[in-house]
């Protein structure tokens, strides 16, 4: 019996009244209908020379779509079929306000997981499905994550060069900017260093190849570190990147030989494999430790987190599966006191450097920002990027992500080839680098 019955009949009005009361409710909590994954794209494009995969995730809603990073900068094409021969056709259908449950889905699809090619094809989609909710509801994604906790994200810049006063020189520049924060790397003369050139000198080796050679590198850092304090005193915060260049017992020598220096990190002075190293650092010195830029998997980062063997969690957030996770790994490190320190250099894509400052501004745990200048060509693809004010960097106010990608000007910027247009070898993958004796090195 309806209502229209009821009251024909002139039943008892609390029938009626728990009728109408039983519509309303149902009206209230009768959810919107979900957009529907209709199509998901690739746009590769690499405006600054380096390869950024970004996925585009479109809805059948009118105009409803969103854009996340896959950026695995070394083997770019790879990302590609993994998104449109693999994910492309699961999620084809699929409810696109349902995150996590995408997230675990793609996750457990391929049965084998946690590399960084099918990682990298998650986030992109992850990444997406964020900038679309956040432009449905329309809000910034931080909001979507709880909102602010702080106003923006205070960043380190990079300082390198060849010699000791080209580097002073260059975070002097930095400070001037406001930056209160800045890595220094300073190369070896002839060598093949992380993050510095390394002049004409020609060195002794078996090989025409680039040459490394660990212990020359840390005297030379060493020499850097003591002249930065000389120079630049000691309320400039410095940090640095070890680039897991050296053997675990060097590591531990170098991590306790830079204590007096008090940097602000020392970051990656072990490699992934040798993270079981980690606890005797610990404790021979209280040099902090930020690890975690090459991690793909929560079998590398929890332990480091909840036994707290580390200070900064450093993770590429597309290199974990996306936005998803690694909002996971910040609340793990709250939990613990680690605190985040998201790798991103210039082969994070601005979406990737968006879901960054989203991270930063929503955790309490938040430790610093590494910032990656957006030049011309970038925004000239990317519009909408974070904005750098004072050595702060400050989320884009606009729905989502609040980045829009000019498709037509992404194609200027192909695969493969260098800033200024020329080919590049190995399609921009690394080659070796190697000791003076031939043998190969991680770089
Ligand atoms: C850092 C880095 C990077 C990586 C690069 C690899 O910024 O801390 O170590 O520069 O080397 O992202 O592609
Ligand atoms: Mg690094």
């Amino acid at each position: 019996m309806n209502r229209r019955d009821l009251f024909a009949l002139g039943a008892g009005t609390l029938a009626a009244r728990e009728l109408v009361a039983q519509e309303q409710v149902a009206r209230a909590t009768r959810a919107t209908p979900s957009p529907k994954i209709k199509d998901v794209q690739v746009i590769s494009t690499a405006p600054a020379g380096l390869r950024l995969p970004i996925v585009k995730v479109i809805t059948d809603q009118d105009g409803l779509y969103g854009y996340g990073c896959a950026t695995f900068t070394q083997r770019a094409d790879l990302v590609v079929p993994a998104v449109e021969k693999y994910l492309k056709p699961f999620l084809i259908g699929k409810p696109a306000d349902r995150i996590d449950d995408i997230w675990q889905s793609c996750y457990n699809s391929s049965y084998w997981r946690n590399g960084p090619v099918l990682n990298n094809a998650i986030s992109g989609v992850d990444q997406a499905l964020w900038d679309i909710k956040g432009r449905q509801a329309n809000m910034p994604v931080y909001q979507l994550l709880g909102g602010k906790m702080r106003e923006a994200a205070d960043c380190y810049g990079h300082a390198s060069g060849e010699e000791i006063p080209q580097i002073i020189d260059s975070v002097r520049k930095y400070m001037a900017q406001g930056f209160r924060h800045v890595r220094v790397q300073i190369g070896v003369p002839g060598q093949a260093g992380y993050g510095a050139g390394r002049n004409d000198v020609k060195v002794m080796s078996l090989h025409n190849g680039p040459v490394f050679e660990p212990r020359d590198y840390m005297r030379r850092a060493l020499k850097l570190f003591e002249a930065c304090r000389k120079e630049l005193g000691d309320e400039i915060e410095l940090l640095h990147d070890v680039h897991e260049r050296v053997s675990p017992t060097q590591a531990v020598q170098f991590a306790k030989d830079v204590e007096q220096f008090k940097l602000f990190f020392f970051e990656d002075p072990l490699s992934p494999e040798d993270i079981q190293w980690f606890r005797l650092m610990r404790n021979q010195c209280t040099t902090p430790i930020a690890m975690g830029e090459l991690f793909n998997s929560p079998h590398e980062w929890s332990p480091l987190i909840t036994e707290r063997l580390i200070d900064y969690i450093r993770v590429h957030v597309s290199q974990a599966g996306g936005l998803t996770p690694s909002r996971k790994i910040a609340i793990l490190g709250e939990i613990h006191g680690v605190k985040t320190a998201w790798h991103g250099p210039g082969d994070v894509s601005p979406i990737g450097h968006a879901a960054n400052v989203a991270l930063d501004l929503v955790s309490y745990n938040f430790g610093i920002q590494e910032y990656s200048p957006f030049n011309e060509r970038v925004q000239e693809v990317f519009s909408g990027c974070p904005e750098m004010k004072n050595g702060f960097l400050y989320a884009n106010e606009k729905p989502g992500w609040g980045i829009e990608v000019d498709e037509k000007a992404a194609k200027k910027y192909p695969f493969g080839y260098g800033e200024r247009g020329e080919r590049k070898d190995l399609n921009g993958g690394w080659g070796e680098i190697r000791r003076r004796d031939g043998t190969v090195i991680k770089q």
